[in-house]
């Protein structure tokens, strides 16, 4: 089997970035995508210590940081199935919530959405979460949050109003940097964290929304910057730097970057093959595994080929399982590699030769 890991962290944006700096409103709304729920596992075990509590039949206790404070979670028993109460309003008392029960939603049974509430600035606002139960075999419970809250506005780009879309990715009600942000529309849309820098043909920004999320502000800054050559009609780079995370895209072989000292964490290259294929790779690594990446002022290559292919084989009783380990010449995981699209390369075959030479088998890869 070739295992590929198939998200994508950066589309391309072709669009020319005006230099001035802006503030786009944002409005908060419920986000529940009953086709595909996003799941979060931040939910700690723990005891009730002092909260208020109802009678409840063999209650299991949570707590997970929603708003910036700790909030209790209850899953209990009743009629057998099981119902869940939150701590909605942070009061540490369960008694005056109501119940949330099991309902179909989509393809699974879930709570939610259950609005939690926030102080801001001396306001109370609602932020909506979602919880999937699943009992493990050894009798366990766990307890994982659904994403369920965005933010949206329109910035004016060019002349033209573009979608911009804040996700609550680490579902706890508040913007911060665990969170992601769409540039446009799904699925062309540039994913961008959601507070962050990015560097364009050798401009540079630095965009940010308040925890609250009334706001993006997006404003250019100024930035010492080399030329970073790489094999690529199109490319884009994420690097993490001691004082926070840069996305950079170029074009023609050339990126922008800042100078400095750096970890590589991602790379998206689109490039022409001699039949006019366009092909596009995505690589990334993560902590330590992320290769360094030091950026003189006269400026350098960055070089990923050739890529290194590993056989891995596991045994199970009698079956071998095979898969392909894709890394880059720096040793980032290959994430994924298509041409024309969405076009996957062809499947390689792996041919296993006995000592005489003969072929005893000739299984064909597949991707997934
Ligand atoms: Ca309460
Ligand atoms: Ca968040």
């Amino acid at each position: 089997m070739m295992r590929w890991l198939c998200w994508l962290l950066l589309a391309f944006c072709s669009v020319a970035w005006a230099q001035e700096r802006q503030v786009v409103p944002l409005r908060y709304e419920l986000w529940w995508d009953e086709r595909s729920f996003w799941l979060v596992g931040r939910f700690d075990q723990t005891a009730p210590g002092d909260a208020k509590l109802p009678p409840l039949n063999k209650p299991t206790f949570f707590s997970c940081e929603f708003g910036g404070t700790k909030r209790l979670f209850v899953v209990a028993k009743q009629d057998n199935d099981f119902v869940l109460l939150a701590d909605t309003n942070g009061n540490n008392d369960l008694t005056d919530e109501r119940p949330f029960f099991l309902r179909q939603r989509g393809s699974k049974r879930v709570f939610g959405p259950i609005p939690m509430r926030l102080q801001v600035d001396g306001r109370t606002v609602i932020r909506y979460v979602g919880a999937e139960i699943r009992t493990l075999p050894d009798g366990k419970i766990l307890l994982s949050l659904i994403v369920a809250s965005r933010w949206r506005g329109t910035i004016q780009w060019n002349g033209k109003p573009v979608a911009i879309t804040i996700f609550d990715a680490n579902a706890d009600g508040l913007v911060n940097e665990e969170d992601f942000l769409l540039w446009g529309d799904e699925p062309q849309g540039l994913r961008l964290p959601a507070l962050g820098r990015l560097g364009i043909d050798g401009r540079f920004f630095r965009f940010h929304v308040p925890p609250t999320g009334e706001n993006l502000v997006f404003e250019p800054v100024q930035v010492k910057s080399a030329i970073v050559q790489v094999q690529g009609d199109e490319v884009s780079l994420a690097l993490e730097g001691d004082d926070g995370q840069w996305i950079l895209e170029g074009r023609n072989g050339q990126v922008a970057a800042p100078v400095g000292e750096f970890r590589l964490l991602s790379v998206t290259l689109l490039r022409k093959d001699e039949k006019g294929r366009k092909w596009q790779l995505s690589a990334h690594a993560a902590g330590p595994a992320a290769p360094k990446l030091s950026v003189p002022e006269e400026g350098m290559t960055l070089n990923f080929e050739p890529l290194k292919v590993s056989l891995i084989w596991d045994r199970k009783g009698d079956e071998f399982e095979f898969s392909l380990d894709i890394k880059t010449e720096n040793g980032m995981s290959l994430s994924d590699l298509r041409f024309d699209g969405f076009q996957r390369p062809p499947e390689p075959k792996l041919r296993l030769v006995a000592a005489d030479g003969k072929v005893i088998a000739e299984p064909q890869f597949h991707y997934g």
